[in-house]
């Protein structure tokens, strides 16, 4: 089998620091915890930004490089900037970053969707920041946009004029189609890194048919072009992730998807649970790619060649 991806995707946008202690928010606290789980095997970091002083999700450049010159210094992972930031930012707001950075990797949304946060809201007892709780209440109302113009947008001015390759997040059978859809049209060049999302309130649930099911459709739509890694939200995390390695996927881990280690125990870091994964994909018998690897198997440009 071919070596396994390990992707850690750092903070996000989901959750918020009332929900545990060990989310990452300022720069220091993302370069550490990034170096960390780049030491323990991830070989990408999956990144967003926030705003240091109410860990509110940011969309702004200076809060990027605030921590990516200083990840790229102390740790080799391949540096991949979300595009989705978050669905309260606009298009323009979300590239904002990407653009100055010219990353290697981005992340890229195959379609629009509801991406419903608020039933999180009722398991905080006690609110830390102000914005918070209409931030996860304003999700029952609030569409996750990524038409094909946003699509085709993305992939001239990250791919196209900057040279980024991409994380395709597909949340949905549908959004293998999408993807198809933009093999057929030559905006997209193999091999395809297909991220499949389980999980979240919106998109497909975290049942292990549904990802036996995109497998057998990517199959059929991508043949050898593709490579397939799985992120599922909350406690279906280690579980599904490891299904995914069982069927010679890739994995993603992280504190943007998770917060917890074990049924009811906060991770400390995100280093903890790349080593989690790290041990179970090993004693399966898989071999961890660096990260000079992953930039092979995914035909990346280089370190080098970013303006981080
Ligand atoms: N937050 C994940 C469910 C992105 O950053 O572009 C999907 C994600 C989107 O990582
Ligand atoms: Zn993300």
């Amino acid at each position: 089998m071919t070596k396994i991806l390990i992707t850690c995707a750092v903070t996000g946008s989901i959750h918020t620091p009332s929900m545990s202690s060990h989310l990452p928010v300022t720069a220091g606290e993302i370069t550490e915890q990034g170096i960390g789980a780049s030491e323990a095997g991830a070989a990408i970091l999956h990144l967003h930004a926030r705003d240091p002083e109410t860990g509110r999700p940011s969309a702004a450049p200076e809060h990027f490089m605030a921590f990516l010159p200083r990840l790229k210094q102390g740790c080799d992972a391949v540096l991949n900037l979300s595009t989705g930031g978050s669905a309260i930012m606009s298009l323009d707001e979300r590239l904002a970053a990407p653009k100055r950075a010219a990353p290697e990797m981005a992340s890229l949304n195959m379609g629009s969707m509801n991406f419903a946060l608020y039933p999180m809201a009722e398991r905080i007892g006690e609110w830390r920041h102000d914005w918070e709780k209409p931030f996860l209440e304003g999700t029952d109302d609030l569409v996750f946009k990524n038409t094909p113009r946003d699509i085709a947008r993305i992939l001239t001015e990250l791919g196209t004029d900057r040279g980024a390759r991409f994380e395709f997040e597909c949340y949905d059978l549908s959004h293998l189609y999408m993807l198809r859809h933009f093999a057929d049209r030559d905006l997209i060049q193999p091999p395809f890194f297909i991220q499949f999302v389980f999980g979240v309130l919106g998109g497909m649930g975290p049942d292990p048919e549904n990802l036996t099911h995109m497998v057998r459709i990517a199959d059929k739509l991508f043949g050898q072009d593709y490579m397939f890694s799985v992120l599922a939200a909350g406690r279906h995390q280690m579980p599904l992730v490891s299904m995914a390695a069982a069927m010679g996927g890739h994995v993603r881990v992280g504190l943007e998807d998770s917060l917890t280690i074990a049924r009811g125990t906060l991770a400390r870091s995100n280093a903890e649970q790349v080593a989690k994964i790290r041990r179970i994909v090993e004693d399966m018998g898989r071999r961890v790619a660096t990260a000079d690897e992953a930039r092979a198997m995914l035909g990346l440009k280089g370190a080098d060649r970013t303006e981080i």
